[in-house]
Parts: C-alpha cells; structure tokens; sequence
C-alpha cells in the first residue's frame, strides 16, 4: 500500500492535538510542581520522577491511599534515575488525586491534583487531610500508565509527526517486553481513549502500534476521499 508521506504526516498533525503536561515529582522537596493542573480529556501527562519519590492516584475522600482505579508510576528504582518518565492519559475531566506514597510525603504535603475545583474540595482540603492519615499505601506495581524515555515520548506526543512510524514503536515494544516486571498491564480505565490514535499511548506498544495505525489509516481515507 502506498500512502503519500506528506500526507500522512498531515494525517498525524491532525490526530495529535492534545497537550501534554509535565509534573516535576519532587524536585524541590515535598512536591509536585506544578501542584495542579487542568488537563482536557485526550491529553497526556509526564510526570518527572525524582530519586526516591513517586506518584500514585487515589481518591479524594482517602487521601494516601490507593484503590483499585489508581495508577502508579512503580518506585523511583525502576526509571533509570529519572531518565525514564511515568507516562499517563487523561481520560476524563473529574478530579484525580495523587500523592507520593513514600514515608509521610503524603502527610506532608507531597500531593497534587487534575482539575481540582476551586472551592469544596479543593487541593488544600485534600492535603489537610492528608495530614491525618496513618500510613500512606502503595500498590504492587505500576499501572495505569507507563514509563518511556524522552525519546520515546517526543513519538508518541506527535511533536516529532515522522517518528510515528512502525519502527520506533517496535523498538519501545522491544525495551517494555524485555524489562519484565515492569510492562505495564493495560489498564480498563485507560481503554476509554484507545481508539484515538495518539491518544493511546498508556497501552502496551503493540496495541499502540497498532492502535496509531488504524486512526491514522482512517484520516488518511477521509483526506485522501476530499483530494481524489
Ligand atoms: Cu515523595
């Protein structure tokens, strides 16, 4: 099959508008920086692990603790030093609420929020109560997200259109599948966005793959009807 690369590359241009955010994980101490964000649906967030902090997502009536629609980034150990960043979709514009689950970083402040609203539940109320919990929990391994190298994310995030292509999603497949433990399992509340092409970058590279290039097949179709 021959699809005009520069029509492809118009096809990606137009499948990757999403944003993508960064949160530092404890760069300066306790926190998230920035602490909030109001990400859209569709967007992806990386957060930036620094040594010995991670990040966890739980609800916002039992702060520190996790539950069984959390994500987690898996602990600092497992991201090279940092060089490898937690990589997680936004699926949805409700609240999310995370906090770092290591000693009493949680209790002390190290916790952040999407979409938070301005009054009720804010980001304040989260961390003061925060303040009360016994022992922060941590699940088994991460989920809901993965962990990639800068690299890797700049093929995902569209911001280079041309590394969308097969080969740089099999190498990513080829690191995830030989680091073992540490491939992620696909996450049901991720499944939400799977079908929008780019957008599915939390799952396992194969469906990514595969995923990117059934969206990107139907772009291309519906450009190349107008043109032809
Ligand atoms: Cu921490």
């Amino acid at each position: 099959m021959h699809i005009n690369r520069a029509l492809l590359a118009a096809a990606v241009a137009t499948v990757a508008n999403s944003e993508v955010h960064t949160v530092d994980v404890g760069e300066g101490g306790l926190k998230f920086e920035p602490q909030t964000l109001n990400p859209k649906k569709g967007d992806t967030v990386i957060f930036h692990l620094y040594p010995r902090h991670n990040v966890v997502s739980g609800s916002f009536d039992k702060p520190c603790e996790f539950n069984d629609d959390s994500w987690f980034s898996g602990p600092f150990d497992q991201t090279d030093n940092g060089k490898k960043k937690y990589v997680v979709n936004v699926t949805s514009e409700e609240p999310v609420w995370y906090y770092c689950a290591v000693q009493r970083h949680c209790q002390n402040g190290m916790v952040g929020a999407w979409n938070a609203p301005s009054s009720g539940n804010t980001i304040n109320a989260y961390a003061n109560a925060a303040q009360n919990v016994g022992q922060a929990s941590t699940p088994q391994s991460i989920k809901g997200g993965e962990l990639f190298e800068d690299e890797q994310i700049a093929s995902l995030t569209g911001s280079s259109p041309s590394a969308t292509q097969s080969e740089g999603f099999n190498s990513t497949g080829a690191t995830t599948t030989a680091s073992g433990s540490q491939a992620p399992s696909r996450s049901s509340n991720a499944s939400a966005t799977e079908s929008g092409a780019l957008a599915s970058n939390t799952g396992a590279a194969d469906s990514l793959h595969a995923g990117s290039v059934t969206g990107i097949f139907g772009v291309v179709i519906g450009i190349a009807a107008w043109f032809l």
